[in-house]
C-alpha cells in the first residue's frame, strides 16, 4: 500500500512538473499582446457590461491584474498601434498629420506612407535576443513592401495591412490583401476570408485563433521564446462573427464579435496553461482605441466615459487592460497605476533584460515593478484591528506572543508603493488636446475643428464623424521622421 501511494505521489509530482513548472525557454519570458480593435472599456463584464459577454476576459482579470486607468497613445487605430510597437508617441514616430489642424494620423487603404525604417519596433529588439515574433490580424502601419511586418522585426505574419472594409469591385479598388508571412494568400471578402456584409458572418476570428495557437505550440516545441501580437479586428466595423456566435448577443453582431473574441482569449490562455508555459508568459489584454460611439448599434461601450473613438475624451483613449502572468502577477488585484500601451514596449524589454534604445526619447515607462509588486492603491481588505499590529510592526516592537491577535500588519502595503507618477498626453495629429496628471485632466482643446469647418459639412447625418473627420482625409502621407524632429 505504501508503495502504491509512493507511485501515485510520484505521478502527481511528474504531472505538476508537466503542467506547472515547465521551462523550455531557459528562463526567458514570452510576451503576448491581445489587442482588440475599437473595443470599449465598458464592453467587459468586469467593468460592468450588463450582458456579461466576456467570461474569459473576466476570468483573465480574476487571475491577473486589472488596470482601469490605462490609455492608448491615440484614439485611432494606426497611430495607436505605431505607438504600441515603438514605445513612442505618434508625434515622435511619424504617425500624425500636419495637413489639417488636429487630425488623427489615419492611414486609409490607399496610404502611401507607413512606419519609418528608423523607428525601432519591439520585435526587432526581441529578435536580437533570440525571440521569434508573429503578428496576427490588423497591421495598419503601411501596406507597401518596405512597411510590411517582415521588414520591421516580425518573423511571421497572418492578416491584412488594413481594415476589412469592402467588398470592392476588384477593378478600380481591389479587396484588401491577406498575407501569410511575406506572401499574399488571398483577399478579404473572397474564399476563406469572406465577410458576409448582410449577415455579418465570417470565420476570420477562428482563423486568427488557430494561427495564434499554432504559433504558441510550435515555439514551445522548439523551445524558442516568442512574442505574439494578436490583433484581431472583428469589433471594428463592419463587425463580424462566425456562425456559432452569430445572433447570440442581445447587443447584435457587435456583441457576437465580442463573444467570439472572448472565446479566442480563453483559447489562447488555456493553450498556455495546457502547454505548461503560463508561468513563462506575460499576457496583456487591451484595445487600440475607445469604442466607436458614432457607430451607434454597430459599436461598443465606453462605460461611464464621455464620447469614444477619434476623440480625446476618456471614451476615446481609456482602454480595458489586463495583465496576466500566473505565478508572477498576483491574481485578482486592481492597479490604479496610470498606464499606456506604450509602456508595453518598455516593460517587456525590462522583463527580458534588454536595454532600451538610448538614441531616442521613449514615452513608455516600465511597469515591471507594478506587475510584480503591486501594492499601489491596495485592494487589501483591512480592519481597524490592523492598526495595532501595523503600528507595532513599524515601531519594531514584537507583538505579544501569549495570545491570538486578529489584526495583520499593513506595513508592506503602506510602504511598498510602486506607483510611478507620469503624465498622459492626448493628441490629435500634432495638436496636444489634453493632459492627465494624477487625478486631474486638463483639456486644452475638446474639439479640433473650428465652427467654420463644422459648418462646411454638408451631410448633418454624418456630422459626428465629419466633425472629427480624420477618416476622410485621402492620400495622407505620414510625415517622415526628419520632419518630425524639426517640428519638435
Ligand atoms: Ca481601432
Amino acid at each position: 500500500m505504501a508503495l502504491f501511494w509512493r507511485v501515485v505521489s510520484l505521478q502527481i509530482i511528474f504531472a505538476i512538473g508537466a503542467l506547472g513548472f515547465r521551462d523550455p525557454f531557459n528562463g526567458k519570458t514570452n510576451f503576448v499582446i491581445l489587442l482588440m480593435d475599437d473595443m470599449g472599456w465598458g464592453d467587459l463584464g468586469i467593468f460592468g457590461e450588463p450582458n456579461k459577454e466576456t467570461p474569459n476576459m473576466d476570468q483573465m482579470a480574476a487571475e491577473g491584474l486589472l488596470f482601469p486607468d490605462f490609455y492608448s497613445a491615440n484614439p485611432l487605430c494606426s497611430p495607436s498601434r505605431a505607438a504600441l510597437l515603438s514605445g513612442r508617441l505618434p508625434i515622435r514616430n511619424g504617425f500624425y498629420t500636419t495637413n489639417e489642424r488636429g487630425r488623427n494620423g489615419y492611414t486609409p487603404q490607399n496610404i502611401v506612407g507607413g512606419i519609418q525604417d528608423n523607428e525601432i519596433l519591439l520585435p526587432e529588439l526581441l529578435k536580437e535576443h533570440g525571440y521569434r515574433s508573429k503578428v496576427i490580424g490588423k497591421w495598419h502601419l503601411g501596406q507597401q513592401e518596405q512597411y510590411l511586418p517582415h521588414n520591421h522585426g516580425f518573423d511571421e505574419y497572418f492578416g491584412s495591412t488594413n481594415c476589412h472594409f469592402g467588398p470592392y469591385d476588384n477593378k478600380h479598388t481591389p479587396n484588401m490583401p491577406v498575407y501569410k508571412d511575406a506572401n499574399m494568400v488571398g483577399r478579404y471578402y473572397e474564399g476563406p476570408y469572406n465577410i458576409n456584409k448582410r449577415t455579418g458572418e465570417s470565420n476570420l476570428t477562428q482563423i486568427f485563433i488557430k494561427e495564434g495557437i499554432d504559433f504558441i505550440e510550435a515555439q514551445t516545441k522548439k523551445g524558442q521564446p516568442f512574442f505574439l501580437y494578436w490583433a484581431a479586428d472583428a469589433t471594428h466595423g463592419p463587425v463580424y462573427a462566425s456562425k456559432p456566435f452569430l445572433g447570440k448577443s442581445p447587443r447584435g453582431t457587435y456583441g457576437d464579435a465580442v463573444r467570439e473574441l472572448d472565446f479566442g482569449v480563453g483559447q489562447i490562455l488555456s493553450t498556455l496553461k495546457r502547454l505548461g508555459i503560463a508561468n513563462n508568459t506575460l499576457v496583456f489584454f487591451s484595445s487600440d482605441n475607445g469604442a466607436a460611439t458614432y457607430a451607434k448599434t454597430g459599436g461598443g461601450s465606453n462605460g461611464p466615459f464621455l464620447c469614444g473613438k477619434e476623440t480625446t475624451f476618456e471614451g476615446g483613449m481609456r482602454e480595458p487592460t489586463i495583465a496576466w502572468w500566473p505565478g508572477k502577477v498576483s491574481p485578482g488585484k486592481v492597479s490604479k497605476q496610470v498606464g499606456s500601451l506604450m509602456d508595453l514596449f518598455t516593460t517587456f524589454l525590462d522583463i527580458a533584460g534588454i536595454p532600451t534604445p538610448s538614441d531616442r526619447i521613449l514615452d513608455g515607462i516600465s511597469l515591471k515593478k507594478t506587475l510584480l509588486n503591486n501594492t499601489h492603491v491596495s485592494k487589501q481588505v483591512g480592519n481597524l484591528m490592523d492598526l495595532f499590529t501595523t503600528f507595532l510592526d513599524i515601531a519594531g516592537i514584537p507583538t505579544p506572543s501569549d495570545r491570538i491577535l486578529d489584526g495583520i500588519s499593513l506595513k508592506k502595503t503602506l510602504l511598498n508603493n510602486t506607483h510611478v507618477d507620469r503624465p498622459i498626453f492626448y493628441y490629435r495629429g500634432d495638436l496636444l488636446m489634453a493632459v492627465r496628471v494624477g487625478m486631474y485632466k486638463a483639456h486644452a482643446w475638446t474639439w479640433a475643428n473650428s465652427k467654420e469647418e463644422f459648418d462646411k459639412v454638408p451631410d448633418k447625418q454624418t456630422i459626428s464623424i465629419s466633425f472629427l473627420m480624420s477618416c476622410q482625409i485621402n492620400n495622407l502621407q505620414t510625415t517622415p521622421l526628419e520632419l518630425v524632429s524639426e517640428n519638435l
